[in-house]
């Protein structure tokens, strides 16, 4: 049944059919199915969409409407995830943005419900976000953590430029800083020196727990 759910969700993605994904949302939550399960199997649709555009069986107004459907459907899971959150922990406070020059948005805003339903207090830039603004805002909330997305090849080097920023600014030390998004690897994060890198937004709780010693 569960399985059914999930792979409907999938499919609802991969027919760009925004309707149909908050349908299928409703479905999987009156199901039982976990939340979480239903966000990762519209991943795994928009990823698999994200293939086709590579080999060109389908277009850009697509991939919109795809990620339409996503958002759409997400607008009805993630108040389930959040639920989850963790009382009484002190919120830890953490900025996170898509880095200037990319708009994609996706799956830096499944790492910051996945965050926020860890107990993090996320602050959510939003896209196209300048190292001097991640800087500005993480200093207004005494954020402890910076998490920057980046999507593509070409702005990748961003991630390079925010960390080389906060260098030249004197506050490097001041914050955890951590990459990912589609083209972002571990090498690549070794390279320009971030502390930490996020596979998928479960991987992204658990190394910033790690890295700040929360359980
Ligand atoms: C959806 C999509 C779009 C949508 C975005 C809509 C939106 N509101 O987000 C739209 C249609 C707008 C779009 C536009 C473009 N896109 Co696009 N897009 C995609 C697509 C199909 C899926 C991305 C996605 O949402 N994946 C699903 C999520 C869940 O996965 P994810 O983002 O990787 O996130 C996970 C992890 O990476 C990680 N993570 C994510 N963020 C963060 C942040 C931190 C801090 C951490 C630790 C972890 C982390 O956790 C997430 C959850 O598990 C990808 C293909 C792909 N396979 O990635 C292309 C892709 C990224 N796009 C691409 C391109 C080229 C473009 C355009 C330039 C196309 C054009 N010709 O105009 C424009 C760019 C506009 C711009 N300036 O940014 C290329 C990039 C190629 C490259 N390597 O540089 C890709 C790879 C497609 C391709 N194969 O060619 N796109």
């Amino acid at each position: 049944m569960a399985e059914n759910i999930l792979e409907k969700l999938k499919q609802t993605i991969l027919d760009f059919d925004e309707d149909a994904a908050l349908d299928a949302a409703n479905e999987a939550l009156a199901a039982g199915v976990d939340p979480v399960e239903a966000v990762g199997a519209l991943a795994d649709g928009l990823n698999e969409l994200g293939d086709k555009f590579e080999r060109m069986e389908v277009f850009l107004p697509e991939i919109m409407l795809a990620s339409d459907a996503f958002k759409n459907a997400l607008s009805v899971l993630e108040p389930e995830i959040k639920k989850r959150n963790t009382e009484g922990q002190k919120a830890i406070p953490v900025v996170i943005g898509t880095v200037q020059g990319d708009v994609h948005q996706v799956g830096k805003d499944m790492v910051a419900t996945f965050l926020t339903t860890a107990g993090f207090d996320v602050h959510d830039l939003g896209v196209d976000v300048a190292p001097s603004r991640f800087l500005e805002e993480a200093k207004k909330l005494d954020a402890k953590i910076i998490a920057a997305a980046s999507l593509m090849s070409t702005t990748r080097p961003v991630q390079k430029d925010l960390i080389d920023f906060l260098e030249a600014k004197g506050v490097r030390d001041n914050f955890i800083v951590l990459v990912g998004g589609g083209v972002v690897t571990q090498e690549w994060a070794d390279q320009i020196k971030a502390d930490g890198y996020g596979q998928d937004a479960i991987a992204t709780v658990e190394i910033a727990k790690k890295l700040l010693h929360v359980a």
